[in-house]
């Protein structure tokens, strides 16, 4: 194998990145040339527009992380960040003061900000980005068109009983505590996928869905018209670990999106979810759920997905690579040999 591709959201994606890259590094990654590229294709729908700039979460944190400028504490942002210019907006009451904008991250927002008011796409702008941060994997903005998660919330003031609210509005300053009633991915449908986006699934040798989030990470991805089909459509072995670890997410908030979209939270139902590369619309061959699901890995095979149960906590590098070997053991070996 030699073109590994990662379709990721923002913490568990970059995590998974990391492990990906560190078994590549050590070798223990079985049948990847030493010489391999993995190519992280990340969710652009967390973006917004905040006092001007454009933000792109997931984007950040695959190349902060990656690029080794990661608060890794919050796993958001730079390390020995200050907060001087997020206290002096406040000062003047200017609003949003719930989002942690700091002051080395503003670098990079005014750097993005005026390379696309200079009509640079995003995907040029991120690859001007990474020339600083070596992030040691090709990151591919999912798509270079404007798309935003927003999440239908109950408001008893409203008439209709509901508001929307964009989606880090939900998760930094509501902390996903309020039931999402519905998820709007605004623009996607009209969305196409970002420069090198197909290409880098049809010429995968493997392609990965890592444990990010399945609805508004790894599935804002697949909805971008064109991805889904680039999915079924390569030769490659498309395999995904399953974010729900006995029956919640590790972190994050995948439980509150998957029950939104009326998906049971559980590691075989999000595969189901997924679907079989050989149903329509489909994108599995191949499913790592937790060993302490190992009792949903008969499911999942019943619905025409490969199937292990291993250990799925990304502790650390070392772990995760492991994760990644036994996600290539799965889509290598014979069906039925174990992972
Ligand atoms: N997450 C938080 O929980 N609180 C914040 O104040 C916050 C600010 C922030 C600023 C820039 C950035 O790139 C990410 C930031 N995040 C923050 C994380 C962000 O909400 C998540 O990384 C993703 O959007 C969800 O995966």
């Amino acid at each position: 194998m030699k073109n590994i591709t990662v379709l990721c959201g923002g913490m568990g994606g970059a995590r998974f990145l990391q492990g990906l890259r560190h078994g590549l590094a050590e070798g223990t990654l079985p049948g990847v040339a030493p010489d391999a590229t993995i190519t992280a294709i990340a969710n652009t729908a967390d973006d917004l527009w905040m006092h001007g700039l454009k933000i792109c979460p997931d984007l950040d944190t695959v190349m902060y992380t990656l690029g080794d400028g990661i608060d890794s504490e919050r796993g958001w942002g730079r390390r020995e960040e200050s907060w001087s210019v997020k206290d002096e907006l406040a000062a003047y009451g200017v609003e949003p003061t719930w989002f942690g904008l700091g002051d080395r991250d503003l670098a990079t927002h005014l750097v993005r900000t005026q390379m696309l008011e200079a009509g640079y796409p995003l995907s040029e702008v991120t690859e001007a980005l990474c020339r600083r941060w070596q992030p040691g994997v090709r990151l591919l903005p999912m798509t270079d068109d404007r798309v935003e998660t927003h999440v239908a919330i109950a408001d008893p003031d409203s008439p209709s009983g509901r508001r929307v609210v964009h989606f880090q509005e939900y998760w930094v300053r509501l902390r996903a505590e309020v039931p999402a009633k519905t998820v709007v991915f605004v623009g996607l449908e009209a969305a196409t996928p970002g420069p090198g986006v197909v290409e880098a699934i049809t010429e995968a040798d493997l392609v990965v869905l890592p444990p990010s989030n399945p609805v508004v990470s790894v599935g804002t991805i697949i909805g971008v018209p064109g991805v889904r089909e680039a999915l079924h459509d390569t030769d490659a072995p498309v395999v995904g670990l399953s974010p729900i670890v006995g029956g919640t997410h590790v972190r994050g908030m995948a439980q509150q999106m998957l029950t939104s979209i009326g998906v049971e939270v559980g590691a075989g139902a999000v595969a189901r979810h997924f679907g079989a590369r050989s149903a329509p619309g489909g994108v599995l061959d191949a499913w790592l759920v937790d060993e302490r699901d190992a009792d949903q890995v008969a499911d999942v095979e019943a619905a025409g997905i490969a199937c292990a149960a291993v250990p799925l906590m990304m502790t650390d590098h070392a772990a995760t690579a492991e994760m990644a070997a036994a996600a290539i053991r799965l889509v290598s070996s014979p069906p039925g040999a174990t992972a």
